[in-house]
Formats: structure tokens, sequence, C-alpha cells
């Protein structure tokens, strides 16, 4: 971690060492055993005065609070943000504004539906908040991986919050969109089309966090010092792409380590490999608010990049992992409403929604109104103010007035005179109606957009998404409602869901696709690079020593992470005597784990591998998972074991990389190979894995 800054020295005011002394009580008392209650005689009953027993039993009764009510699963981490370039053209935000100074942040990133139990891996939106510690005050970005939502207006959400939860007579399935009362809700409520493109792409699998894009999905208002307000979209980058897991990858995840993604985060900080963003802004002046054919307030549009660029401004790292889980992680409280002077709302239904909802759900999860005094929560920006008193108040507020005005308290705190929050003055005028404004009509368009602008394995794995989901759907009237709004998305897409799922195609395209797109939104188009990833290197005793020694040293040279696979821990003997540290052992691990996979040389290794059906499982998983596979030397014999198709041994075949030794050519293709990601010109439909 960086030298610790103004957020950090808070927060080691409430850390604690557990071995700065000895066992105590609540209250202090020194305790020598608390492995046996206080009774009346060897085997007689428990006694009331036991104040330890009672005390620690007490405690852990009350030990849980509610999850939350969405996006309960969830890890953070610390960081910082820094802006490269003054923004003060557009805000009076100062940490916007100020390219020499470094905000802290802390950042929550969470799946929506599953409970705080549930695997990483499912299908579904990755919520991405974060906070900023501003010396304004905290600003909270509570965005997501998706840039565009399911509903339009906020009193729509606890509608679609139960449809996508468990259903409520068996509370089945955990984490899972794949169900009837989803589908239900979408084919009845066009305007989640949309996001279900979204939510069907490999966009809901990402690999880990730290290849994520995040948004702030409404378009908000920047205001600068002369008051003049600018629309804008929030942006967060991955320095390293964006990129997701096979979708019988994650299943296997959920099982295998359930933890998949939040591990990932932890390691990543642990191993300083710091997880990077870059900030973008598409910023739209006021006077061009009615440039679109679709409306800035409506959250289940996107502004095309294309038509609007990504103006990148600042760059966060996160470089620290919390200390303890439940006080940080669990009780972060995020707010869309806490915003700082030059940051401000737009009348988005939905956002609107979402500045009730959050201070709200917040009193009733962490049982009071004093929650912003939590250490996570607390601003690093001085707070004073006249709330008083509520449950768990830790401020001991030296006053005798806490009303406003007062003259008995010296008129303490006084008003601000400067650098206060003041609200946009938009000027509105209206009748008041519950109606929905002709410009959120059309829910169609962006969803074929977006379905244009994918790459054809893109466009392969949404209409399997969309096949395993709705092949889930008991009801057939739900999975032809969806194939019907789907027709009016694309027709093509329509016809291949429906053979798949039972129902009858449509005949004709209801609406013309006009072939428009955005290769801004496909994955195809993102950054890569080989670091970070995990590459599996199998091993027995017989290996070539060199080429594991070289490939470990090329391929931590690339910021990669390789680790030595054996049947068992401890070290194994290479053919020239040499002993080889092993990682990990094969058994408590699996290929899923892993970006790609390195197979030495060694005749004896590759003898007792081929035996060892773990392994040959290991190559033959990572080949359907489009990974990318290296073989050195006798190495190719365990691909042909695995049946993976290697046609000579000097090729490069679909992400499969064949050579002789591990030199700084071969490292070179195979590291190549691994920033791929995935090869998915390859045809796996046969291979059994
Ligand atoms: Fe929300 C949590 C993101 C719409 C009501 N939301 C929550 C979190 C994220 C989002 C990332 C987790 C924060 C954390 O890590 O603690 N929510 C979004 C986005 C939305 C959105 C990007 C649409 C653009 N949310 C939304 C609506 C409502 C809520 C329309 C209600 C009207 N969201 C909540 C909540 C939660 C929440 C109930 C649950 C736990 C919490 O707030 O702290 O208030």
């Amino acid at each position: 971690m960086t030298s610790p800054d103004e957020k950090q020295r808070q927060l080691d005011v409430h850390r604690v060492d557990p071995c700065a002394g000895v066992l105590t009580t609540d209250q202090g008392i020194p305790v020598d055993d608390t492995d046996n209650s206080l009774r009346m005689g060897e085997r007689g009953p428990t006694l009331m005065e036991d104040f330890h027993f009672r005390e620690k039993i007490t405690h852990f009764d009350h030990e849980r609070i509610p999850e939350r009510v969405v996006h309960a699963r969830g890890a953070g981490a610390y960081g910082h943000f820094q802006v490269y370039q003054s923004l003060a053209d557009y805000t009076s935000a100062e940490f916007l504004r100020d390219a020499s100074a470094s905000t802290p942040v802390f950042v929550r990133f969470s799946t929506v539906a599953g409970s705080r139990g549930s695997a990483d891996t499912v299908r579904d939106v990755r919520g991405f908040a974060t906070r900023f510690y501003t010396n304004q005050g905290n600003f909270d970005l509570v965005g997501n991986n998706m840039p565009v939502f399911f509903i339009q207006d906020g009193i729509k959400f606890p509608d679609f919050v139960h449809a996508v939860k468990p259903e409520p007579h068996n509370e089945i399935p955990q984490a899972s969109s794949a169900h009837d009362t989803l589908w239900d809700f979408v084919q009845l409520q066009p305007e989640t089309t949309h996001m279900m493109m979204w939510m069907m792409s490999d966009r809901a699998l990402p690999r880990s966090f730290r290849m994520m894009q995040g948004f702030g999905v409404h378009t908000f208002r920047l205001v600068n010092d002369a008051g003049v307000g600018t629309f804008v979209k929030f942006h967060w980058k991955p320095r390293l792409g964006t990129h997701s897991l096979v979708w019988d990858e994650t299943q296997k995840v959920a099982g295998k380590d359930p933890d998949f993604n939040r591990r990932d985060l932890w390691e990543a900080i642990e191993a300083g490999q710091y997880p990077e963003w870059e900030l973008g802004l598409q910023l739209v002046p006021e006077a061009d608010q009615d440039r679109f054919d679709f409306d800035l307030l409506d959250a289940t549009k996107i502004i095309p990049e294309e038509q609007v660029p990504v103006l990148p401004v600042g760059r966060m790292i996160l470089d620290r992992n919390p200390d303890n889980f439940f006080a940080e992680v669990e009780q972060v409280a995020f707010h869309l409403g806490n915003s700082v002077p030059g940051i401000d709302f737009t009348d988005d239904p939905l956002l609107q929604a979402r500045l009730f909802s959050y201070l709200d759900t917040q009193l009733i999860r962490l049982g009071g109104p004093n929650f912003p005094q939590l250490p996570v929560n607390r601003p690093i920006a001085p707070v004073h103010n006249h709330q008083v008193d509520g449950y768990h108040q830790t401020e001991i507020t030296k006053s005798r007035t806490t009303y406003h005005p007062n003259s008995l308290g010296g008129g303490c705190p006084a008003l601000a005179e400067a650098g206060a929050y003041v609200h946009y003055p938009e000027h509105v005028a209206g009748d008041k109606i519950r109606k929905r404004a002709g410009s959120f009509a059309d829910h169609y368009s962006q969803a074929t957009l977006f379905w244009n602008s994918m790459s054809a394995w893109e466009k392969e794995h949404i209409v399997a998404a969309f096949r395993f989901e709705l092949g889930k759907v008991e009801h057939r009237h739900v999975r032809e409602g969806v194939v019907a709004n789907l027709n009016r998305v694309d027709h093509d897409l329509a016809v291949m869901v429906a053979e798949g799922v039972g129902v009858e195609p449509p005949d004709r395209a209801v609406s013309e696709n006009q072939g428009l797109r955005s290769p801004a939104l496909s994955q195809a188009n993102t950054t890569h690079s080989p670091a970070t990833r995990k590459i599996a290197i199998l091993v027995a005793d017989g290996v070539d020593a060199d080429d594991v020694e070289m490939a470990w040293a090329g391929l931590c040279d690339l910021a990669a992470n390789p680790e030595i696979l054996a049947a068992r821990d401890g070290t194994v003997r290479a053919a020239d005597g040499a002993l080889v540290k092993v990682t990990r052992a094969l058994p408590t691990v699996d290929s899923v784990l892993y970006d790609a996979l390195l197979i030495p040389g060694g005749m004896d290794s590759i003898r007792t591998l081929s035996q060892d059906g773990k392994a040959v499982y290991f190559v033959t998983e990572a080949f359907k998972h489009y990974k990318a596979i290296g073989a050195l030397g006798d190495g190719v014999e365990l691909l042909l074991t695995a049946r993976v198709p290697c046609e000579d041994r000097h090729g490069h075949h679909e992400g499969v990389v064949i050579g002789e030794r591990s030199d700084g050519v071969f490292i070179k293709e195979f590291a190549d190979a691994v920033a791929t990601h995935r090869h998915y010109e390859r045809e796996v439909a046969a291979v059994p894995a």
C-alpha cells in the first residue's frame, strides 16, 4: 500500500490489535477461562451470575444484521483517485479540479440477486459502488457494470426485484434469473428489453471485478462556479480490459470456488497487482439535451460513445484490502444523495427514487440514524450539526444548544458562507400527474443497437443464454412472450431463441433492423494483456527443469501469475535431478480456476500425467473453455491424450501454442495467446467436458 492517506489515518484510530492485551470482557475485565461456563459442581447447572457467559452468548445471538435487500453479496477495497487535469470548466467539485490531489476511495463490488452467501459467478449485473472521501464531503457514485437499467421509474423497483429474487413460495432459485417470475415480468414489461440483452451477454459473467467496466448509468449534472450545468455520464474503464468467463465455467466455479471474484480481488491487492480504472465522462451541454433520439433522463438508454466520446479524466487504483469484512464492507452505506458541490442530479425518475431509497434502507440495515459515524462511512471533511442522540451515538458533542438559530451556543455551528452545496436552480413546471413521458416510449432501438454491435461469438453466447434461461421457464406463454419481444429487437435473434426453447418461431420481422452499430459496446474491441492472468503449469517427476524455470521467469516478467501443479504438494524431482517446488496439489484445484495452461516437456512427467484422469480432464476442460494452452517438447503427447487437436508440433493453432523450448519466442507467443483471453474461434461442441 502507498503511504496512509487521511482516510486511513482516521480509520487507524478504530483499528484494534487483539494481541495488544489479554482476553477481557466487553467491560475490560480479564478472563482466564472462556471454555467452561460457571456451574454448580462439575456436572451441575450453569449459574446466572456468569456474566462472561451471558455477555458472550448475548453478543453472539445479536451479531447478524439484515443483509442488503439487493446487492447483498459483495467485496470491497480502499484506494485513491486522481484527476488528470482540472475540470473547473465543468464543475466546482474540488476533487475533479485539483490534479495534484489524491482522493481516498472505498469501492464495493457486488452481485444483485443472490444473498450474502451465494456464489460470485452467477449470471447477474455487478454493482460497482465508489465512495470518494473528498475534502468537501463524501461523494458516492453507485453504479453497475452495465450502462442501462431494467426499468425507467423507481416505483417499479420492488416489482422488478420481487420478480428476479428467489420465488416466494419455495425460495428457489438462489442467485439466478433463470426462472418463471423474472421472465414473466420481463415479457410484460418491454422497457426491460435493452437491459435483458446486456444480462444475457457475457457482461453478466465477469472474469474479475478488475476486468469490468463501471457506469453511473443515469445522466447526472456537473455544475461549475458560474452555475452553468453540463449533463454527464460517468464511465469506469478497467486497465486490464473487459473480460468474461464462459457460461459452463461460471457454473462450475460456483461450486469449486464460490468466492472466485472476491478472492481474485483480495489476492491481486495482496500481491501488489493493484486494480486500476480510468474515469471517463460523456459531457453534453444543456442546450444539446434534445439532440438525441432518446431521452437523456431515461436510464434504459446509453449515449453511444460514437455520438458523444468518453473523455478520460482520471485514474483510480485500489491498493488496500479491508481489515474486517463486516466493519467495512458490510457496514459501508452508500447513498446516491451523498454528493458534493459541483455534482448534481437530474429528473431521471429512476434516479429520483434512488435518492429516497438508499438512506431509507440504511436505517433498517444499520439500525438507526447514526450509521454515518461508522468508521468506513465517516467523511474526512469535518461534521458539525444539530443531529443528536439515536441508537449507537458515538459523538460527545460539547454544546448546550442543539438547535438553530441559537445565541447561547454562540450561534454555532455557523452557516457556511462559501463552499456550501447549492442545488442547481433548474426551472420546472407542470401538472401533478402519474404519467411516463412519450420520449421514454421506444424500448427496442437500443436493444437492436446492442445486438448489431456484437461480434459473432458474442451473439452466439447471447442466443445460448436466452435458450438456457427460457429453457428453465415452465410456463410456455412466458417463453412465447419473450420471443415476441425479441422479434422487435431482431428477427433472426427471435428465431434462433425460439428454435432452442420449443416455441413457434415468428414468421416475419415486425420492424426493420436498420443495422446501426456502436463498436464500443463489443468486448471484442477491449484491451488485452497477460498481466495478472493465472497460469497452471502441470508437472510430475521427470519434468524438464529448464522448461519450468524459463517459463516461470518469462511469465513473471510479464506480471502473469504462474502456479506449478502436481499430483501432490511439496516438490517433484525433475529429469536432471533438481527439485521443483509445487505451488498447489492438483486435487485441490481445477482448470476453471485458471486462465491458461502450460505443459512443460519431460517424457516421464508426461507419461505420469497422461495416466492421471484429473490432469487429462484439466487439459480437455481448459481447451473446451477456449483457454490458451502451451505445450513444450513431449508435452504435446498430453494434448493428444486429452484429445486437444494440435496439427503439428510447431504450430500455433487457435490458442494452442507448441514449442520445443521455453525460449523467448515461445513465451511471447504463449503470452499473446493468454492475452487474447479466450479463443472463441475454436470448435469445441464435441469436446467431452
Ligand atoms: Fe440500487 C444497493 C446500484 C437502482 C435501491 N444499488 C445498490 C448497490 C449498487 C446499486 C451498486 C450496492 C451498494 C453497496 O455496495 O452497498 N441501483 C444501482 C444502480 C441502479 C439502481 C446502478 C440503477 C441505475 N436501487 C435502484 C433503484 C432503487 C434501488 C431504482 C430503489 C428505488 N439499491 C437500492 C437499495 C440498496 C441498493 C435498496 C440495497 C442496499 C443498499 O441500497 O445499500 O437502497
